[in-house]
């Protein structure tokens, strides 16, 4: 059967022609992000890709076909749309069978990037262990992809409403590598610290680079976690942010959220509450994380 895969023109010539490529996910721009500032990052971030000679391709499943690399008539249609599927590898299959349209998260951004041949993808942070796993078993699916899927995900770490030390846990039971970038601390998203050492560092995207092909070589199957912090004048400190994320997560205890919709839930939350602050910083780092996925792209290609 032929794979449900349909490619732009610009990544289809950038493929051809074995030049870089970053892959992007869309969930961010639908349950992560409000309207319009959704669509602005969206193709400001694919810019930034370009600017540094990559060939971005934003992923998403429309009317059944994974889609690599859209159109900017579908990331407005994807931006506005109210009711998108958010997609993970559970559901991926299902909508493609059923020719449904959806937003992919990590996980299923992941599955999509290594059937098209793309190593490396940009977000802004992955999912994780939630607070209270212990209770609601809510543990993203991103962490298993990451190690099954031999691609690079550059995130800003993982989203600071997470349980972040059980997150590292699970990484590194999965055999996970979790490299953070020119710093000892992993990155807690909105902040540059968490007050937890990164299990590894790198300095340059060379060494993440030889890293990932090394995983290669040994035949050590699955991806990697590239931590990038949020540049110093864009982020929020821990001490500031943590008190409205502990608000954000009792509300949504208390309103009963549940599953797929906790993480889009507190996202919304914390913007409101930080007066939209919290999605500068978010956008920010996006930019961040797509320079040095760019960076990669290129050593992986060029070295
Ligand atoms: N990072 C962001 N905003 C987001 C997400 C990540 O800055 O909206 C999305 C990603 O798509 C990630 C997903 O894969 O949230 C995790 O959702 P869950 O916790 O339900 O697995
Ligand atoms: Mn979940």
């Amino acid at each position: 059967m032929k794979l449900p895969i349909e490619f732009s023109a610009e990544v289809t010539n950038a493929l051809a022609a074995d030049k870089p490529i970053v892959a992007l996910e869309s969930t961010i721009i639908t349950h992560g992000m409000p309207y319009p500032q959704n669509l602005d990052t969206a193709r400001m971030i694919e810019n930034e890709i370009r600017d540094a000679g990559v060939t971005p391709a934003t992923i998403a499943v429309m009317d059944g076909a994974i889609r690599i690399g859209l159109s900017d008539e579908d990331l407005e249609a994807l931006a506005q749309s109210e009711n998108v599927m958010k997609l993970s590898r559970a559901d991926l299959s299902y909508a493609v069978a059923t020719g449904r349209t959806g937003a992919t998260t990590v996980a299923a951004t992941m599955i999509c990037a290594e059937l098209a041949g793309i190593k490396v993808f940009a977000t802004g942070g992955i999912g994780g262990v939630h607070r209270g796993a212990e209770n609601s078993f809510d543990i993203s699916a991103d962490l298993e992809e990451l190690a099954k899927t031999a691609v690079i995900v550059v995130g800003a770490g993982a989203k600071a409403i997470l349980d972040l030390p059980k997150t590292l846990e699970i990484l590194e039971t999965k055999g996970v590598p979790v490299i953070t970038y020119c710093q000892d601390q992993f990155p807690a998203f909105w902040s540059r610290n968490s007050n937890l050492k990164s299990p590894l560092r790198a300095d340059t995207a060379d060494e993440i680079a030889a890293a990932f092909n090394m995983q290669e070589v040994l035949d050590v199957n699955g991806g990697m976690l590239v931590a990038n912090p949020v540049p110093e004048e864009s982020e929020i400190p821990q001490d500031e942010i943590t008190p409205v994320i502990e608000r954000a997560i009792n509300e949504s205890v208390m309103q009963g959220i549940e599953a797929k919709a906790v993480t889009p839930f507190l996202l919304q939350w914390i913007f409101e509450k930080t007066g939209g602050r919290s999605l500068e910083c978010n956008i920010a780092l996006v930019k961040n994380n797509a320079r040095l996925a760019s960076e990669i792209a290129k050593s992986l290609k060029f070295k």
